[in-house]
Order: C-alpha cells, then sequence, then structure tokens
C-alpha cells in the first residue's frame, strides 16, 4: 500500500484523529485487527445475516429458504418465522445473561462487603444504600450501614431466582407502563427464570410460535434493564459512590511517553476501581520512583472505562474498535481486562509489541494472556501484583515502535439520574417546562458500540450532532458516549452547535447538549430517568416525547437493551440491521405490531441524518398525543 493508501483507508475506517494514525501504524507494521478480519470475512453467509440459520440441534444446521421454495422448513418442521425469532430470543438471551451476571457479581461483592470479607471495599454512598434499602422495605433508621448493606444484597441476590415473582426495581416503572407489562404478561417475574426459560423455548420442539417467542423476549429483556442491570448500577453506586459531574480527556493521546500504561479494559469496575485505589497508595509510587518511573498513567476502555471515568475522572484511552489501536501505539505496558467485549486476539497484538495481556476472570480465560484470578478477598493483592508487573515490563517498551498521537480531548462525564435531578434543583419540572415551551424538543438515548461494518464513531456522532441541532436533548452510554467524547460533544462549549432552545438551557446549567450517563449496564439510568419524568408528568415511558437509538452496535447486549428500551415505551433505531430481515412477521411485529401494545416499536435506519428524521417525528407525534 502506498502512504496515500494508508492514509485513505485510515479515513475510511474511523472518524477520529488520533485513531486513524494508529490505524496508519498498524497498517505500516502489518499488525492485523478487526478492520482486516471483517474484509477477510467477506462475503459474510447471506442466511446468517438474515437470520435463517438453525443450528440448534444435530439433525441440523438448515438453512431455511425465506422465499418459501422446497427448503423452506428445517428438518423438524420449524418455519422461517420460527427459526428467526428463535434465534433471536437466543441472541438477547446472551446480552441479558451478561449483564445480569455482570449485576450478580457487584451485589455478591457487597454483601462480603458487608460481611467484612472484601479487601479494599466499604460503602461509599450510604444515602443510596439506604433509599434502595427502603424500595426493598429494609429498615434503616438507626441500624448500622454493614447490617442494612447486607440484607438488601440478600434481598436483590434473591431476586435473580426469586419465589416472589416479581423484580423489586421493576417497580420504579411509572404505573401506567406496568399496567401494559401485565396486561400483556410480560411484566418480569426473575432475572435467572426468564434466562433459563428462554433457553428452554429455543430447544427443538418447545416455542414455534414466533409472537409468543418474542414476547417472551421482551420479558428477559425487561428482566435485564429493570434487573439485573439495575442492580448493577445501583450496586456499584452503593460501593464505589454514584457519579457526580466529572471532568477528563479521552482518545489515544492519553497514553503516556514517560509513564507507565496500564489499559482497565471490560466491564465490570470491581477490580479496576481497586486497581485505580491502589495505584494512589505511597508504597506503589515509590515501587515505580525505584525503577526510575515518573508514574503510573492509568486509562480506561470500553465500559469498564465508563465507569472508572464516571466515578474517578480516569482518561478513557478509547471504544470497542481500540482496544487493538491502544497496543498498537507500543506504550501499553499492561492491558487488564474482566469480561465482554474483548477481542480473542488482543494476545496476538500484544504479541507484536511487549504489551503484558491480564485476564482476571474465571470466565474470561484467553489463550496467550496472564491469568491472575480476581476475587473480592484478595483485590488489594492482586490489584498490587497487576500494578509491580506492569512496572516490572515498562524498560521492555521499544521507544523506536512507539507513537502516541498527541492532542487529548477535554470531556465532562458523571451524569447519573441523581446528578440530572439536582442540577435542576431537584425536580425534573424545569426540563419538563422547557419541553412544554419547546425549548427542548425532547430526548433521546443514544447507546451502544463500534462495528466495523461502519466507519468508527461516524454514527454516533452525526446522529448527536444533527439531534442537539434540532434541539432534542441527548443522554449516552457505553462506546456511544466515548465517541462523542472523542469529536468534543461532552464539553458545555459543544452548546454552541446546539440548536437556541437546548443550548440556552446547556449554558443555563453548564451542562454540555450530550451527558455521558455511564456504561452499557447503566443504561438502568436512563430507563430510571425517563421513569422520574413520566412519574412526575403522570403519564407512562410510552406518551414521553423520547427515543432511542443504536447506530453501531455489534453485541447481543445491545438487542437485550434496544428490546428493553423498546418494551418500556422507547421507539428505538437501529443502525445495523438486526438479522431477522428472513421473516416478513418478525419484522412486521417489531416494527409495527408491537407499537399497539408499547407505544413503541423498532426501526431500522443506516444513515444517521435520516435516523434524526425519525426520531424526531417520534418525538413530535408524542409531543402531539400530549398536547404540547
Ligand atoms: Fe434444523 Fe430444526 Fe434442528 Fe434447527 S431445530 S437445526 S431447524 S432440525
Ligand atoms: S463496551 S457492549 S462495545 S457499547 Fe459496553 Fe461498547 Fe458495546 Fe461493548
Amino acid at each position: 500500500m502506498t502512504n496515500q493508501d494508508i492514509r485513505a483507508e485510515a479515513e475510511r475506517r474511523a472518524s477520529d484523529r488520533t485513531d486513524q494514525e494508529i490505524i496508519r501504524k498498524t497498517l505500516e507494521e502489518g499488525v492485523q485487527t478487526a478492520w482486516d478480519r471483517f474484509a477477510l470475512q467477506q462475503p459474510q453467509c447471506g442466511f446468517g445475516q438474515l437470520g435463517v440459520c438453525c443450528n440448534n440441534c444435530a439433525m441440523g444446521p438448515c438453512r431455511v429458504d425465506p422465499f418459501g421454495g422446497k427448503t423452506s422448513h428445517g428438518v423438524c418442521g420449524a418455519d422461517v418465522d420460527t427459526i428467526v425469532a428463535r434465534n433471536l430470543l437466543d441472541d438477547l438471551c446472551v446480552g441479558a445473561a451478561a449483564h445480569s451476571d455482570h449485576g450478580r457479581e457487584v451485589v455478591e461483592v457487597l454483601l462480603k462487603t458487608a460481611e467484612g470479607e472484601a479487601q479494599g471495599y466499604r460503602i461509599t454512598d450510604t444515602e443510596k444504600l439506604k433509599l434502595v434499602a427502603a424500595e426493598y422495605g429494609i429498615a434503616t433508621e438507626g441500624r448500622d450501614n454493614l447490617d442494612i448493606a447486607r440484607e438488601l444484597a440478600i434481598g436483590i441476590l434473591e431476586e435473580f431466582g426469586t419465589l416472589k415473582n416479581r423484580l423489586q426495581l421493576s417497580e420504579r416503572a411509572p404505573e401506567q407502563t406496568r399496567e401494559i407489562w401485565r396486561k400483556t404478561g410480560i411484566m418480569p417475574r426473575s432475572i435467572d427464570r426468564e434466562i433459563v426459560e428462554a433457553m428452554h423455548r429455543v430447544h427443538m420442539g418447545v416455542d414455534a410460535d414466533y409472537v409468543n417467542l418474542l414476547l417472551h423476549a421482551m420479558r428477559t429483556s425487561l428482566s435485564d434493564g429493570w434487573g439485573g442491570s439495575m442492580a448493577a448500577t445501583e450496586c456499584s453506586d452503593i460501593l464505589f459512590g454514584t457519579p457526580t459531574p466529572v471532568t477528563s480527556v479521552t482518545n489515544l493521546a492519553t497514553l503516556s511517553h514517560d509513564k507507565v500504561n496500564i489499559v482497565l479494559h471490560g466491564h465490570n469496575p470491581l477490580l479496576s476501581q481497586v486497581i485505580v485505589n491502589t495505584a494512589e497508595e505511597p508504597e506503589i509510587k515509590k515501587m515505580a520512583e525505584d525503577k526510575g518511573v515518573k508514574g503510573i498513567n492509568l486509562v480506561g476502555m470500553c465500559c469498564t472505562g465508563n465507569e472508572l471515568l464516571m466515578r474517578s475522572g480516569i482518561p478513557i484511552a478509547g471504544s470497542f474498535l481500540d482496544q487493538e489501536l491502544a497496543i498498537a501505539t507500543g506504550a501499553v505496558e499492561a492491558m487488564i481486562v474482566d469480561y465482554q467485549c474483548i477481542f480473542p486476539s488482543v494476545p496476538a497484538t500484544a504479541g507484536c509489541y511487549h504489551t503484558k495481556v491480564i485476564t482476571t476472570s474465571t470466565k474470561t480465560k484467553i489463550i496467550g494472556s496472564i491469568y491472575m484470578e480476581f476475587n473480592p478477598e484478595n483485590a488489594v493483592d492482586t490489584a498490587k501484583e497487576i500494578i509491580r508487573l506492569a512496572i516490572e515490563n515498562y524498560p521492555n517498551r521499544n521507544r523506536d515502535r512507539v507513537r502516541i498521537p498527541e492532542r487529548p480531548m477535554k470531556v465532562m462525564a458523571g451524569f447519573s439520574e441523581e446528578t440530572i435531578r439536582k442540577a435542576l434543583g431537584g425536580t425534573y419540572k424545569p426540563l419538563i417546562d422547557a419541553i412544554v415551551a419547546g425549548k427542548i424538543l425532547g430526548c433521546v438515548g443514544i447507546v451502544g458500540c463500534n462495528n466495523p461494518r461502519i466507519k468508527q464513531d461516524h454514527g454516533h456522532i452525526t446522529l448527536a450532532k444533527e439531534l442537539i441541532r434540532r434541539n432534542i436533548l441527548v443522554v449516552e452510554t457505553g462506546c456511544a458516549a466515548i465517541a462523542c467524547g472523542k469529536a468534543g460533544l461532552l464539553v458545555p462549549e459543544a452548546a454552541e452547535l446546539a440548536g437556541e432552545g437546548l443550548a440556552s438551557v446547556c449554558k443555563l446549567l453548564g451542562i454540555p447538549p450530550v451527558l455521558h450517563m455511564g456504561s452499557c449496564v447503566d443504561c438502568s439510568r436512563i430507563l430510571v430517568l425517563a421513569a422520574n419524568i413520566a412519574k412526575e408528568l403522570g403519564v407512562g415511558i410510552g406518551d414521553l416525547p423520547i427515543g432511542g437509538a443504536a447506530p453501531e452496535w455489534y453485541s447481543q447486549k445491545a438487542i437485550s437493551i434496544g428490546t428493553y428500551f423498546v418494551a418500556s415505551g422507547v421507539y428505538t433505531v437501529l443502525g445495523i440491521p438486526p438479522k431477522i430481515f428472513g421473516s416478513q412477521n418478525v419484522l412486521n411485529l417489531l416494527a409495527e405490531g408491537v407499537k399497539g401494545i408499547t407505544n413503541s416499536a423498532f426501526a431500522v435506519e443506516p444513515d444517521p441524518m435520516k435516523t434524526a428524521d425519525l426520531l424526531e417525528a417520534e418525538i413530535n407525534r408524542k409531543r402531539k398525543a400530549l398536547n404540547i
């Protein structure tokens, strides 16, 4: 490739200048990344893309003809609707399980903290502890915080397989929304139960009714959003603090030339937050000094990065497609991973440089990495060991191969639901007034990942810019938030890009027009935000002038998030087509039929400008129905 070709290819792959610089380096050095593997996989299987391939049993795999030819049924007789709906439920269930299992681990650490068995943890947000405990009917008056935490943790853990058939946190939804769930039979009963039942239903010879399958998909997703994910968020807040506005920096320029770079990647803050706290200890600083190192530079990646940014202002190096690029700077001593969204290729990329990849969860072992098991009982010891290993690896950095881009981008994050409410003076009335007055048209949550199918961050940034220009407030989580951070949209100055009405509100409050609300499990913060606004207005979530979008999603977790948004009443536009286009019935139900149930639906639109049109039209429809 000529230099010109390399430059053009880098610009085709990513939007951000620092990403492009390191993509050029990977192309020059011949280091393989997801974009290269994606190109090598072309053409990808058309049956798979349409969702009409079933590999559920040993009579298959069966690829059915979506146009009704001779092979319109699998060996068992399953038709295209059953196969597409079953595959979708299967994918969604994996995503819900990932979020909820993450949630369970956080609650377990809360329990161990309460029992004095966890090293380096404490109850940080006692106010939230008491508020959530009160929701569970736990007495708080005059009681020791650890006692309350113990009872609360047991109460939440019990909901993973509860006999009571109800999730306490789902009662945060407005009654109108809950009534829809009740009437439709999609009220989530417990977290594990919905996931297990989904697995049962996709077994050959169980559910063969696409409507029934999709309704259970909704119920399973609700047990994630209003169950497992919400438990993860609330218990992380109790342990590490509820986020408040914080400023920091983002992009690959956050890596340091003269400090030990440690990248914290994955989703769960349980170990990474302890690493952040431990890195401040004098013993660790001395360890670095003794090795002639100027200090330790901790940076986040993906949602672990979002958790650390939100609570501790730790710089965030990048999102999903940046994990290989960070290593390819040649400046990373260690990449610590917990789970989810970790490319299995990461140790191979690290093998091209001096980087050590350290896996820490029994659930995520990757051949070629170093395994240092994290347990809450020895979290601080593990954190110290990890930092020591990174410091010792610093002399192995080959300075001739290091390239770190310049100029990190400033970001403001930390917009938990509590913080937003507080900024408005403790009630949503000022926001509601601004919406009624038309200064703000509505609100859209942009969430989800990167996907090499489209130029990295292009969908997130274009959509966010267009929405704020149209006076629509944007809230974000996950890689969407990181994308907009890299693009300079997460600072109060970005209000200049917003329409007049939204800009005036942002300037008054000193907030950006795009609010970073956290990690993927923190999409539950968006649910609570919507629920509280709806309750203040006395309507259901489905009546609000709001929407959701996942312009660059790739993950099964995103399917669960999108579905619990829609099941909760939030119209949601996907930028990447889900694998359902083989079944017209499934498509019709998700894009139209569901409107009659939740007053919301899915849409698929790859063009972010057209996505903005769809969302604005939906917001106007809801405004009209509310007479505003
Ligand atoms: Fe084929 Fe039916 Fe088995 Fe799926 S469950 S692989 S469609 S026989
Ligand atoms: S990390 S799930 S790529 S948002 Fe949550 Fe990013 Fe998607 Fe992973």
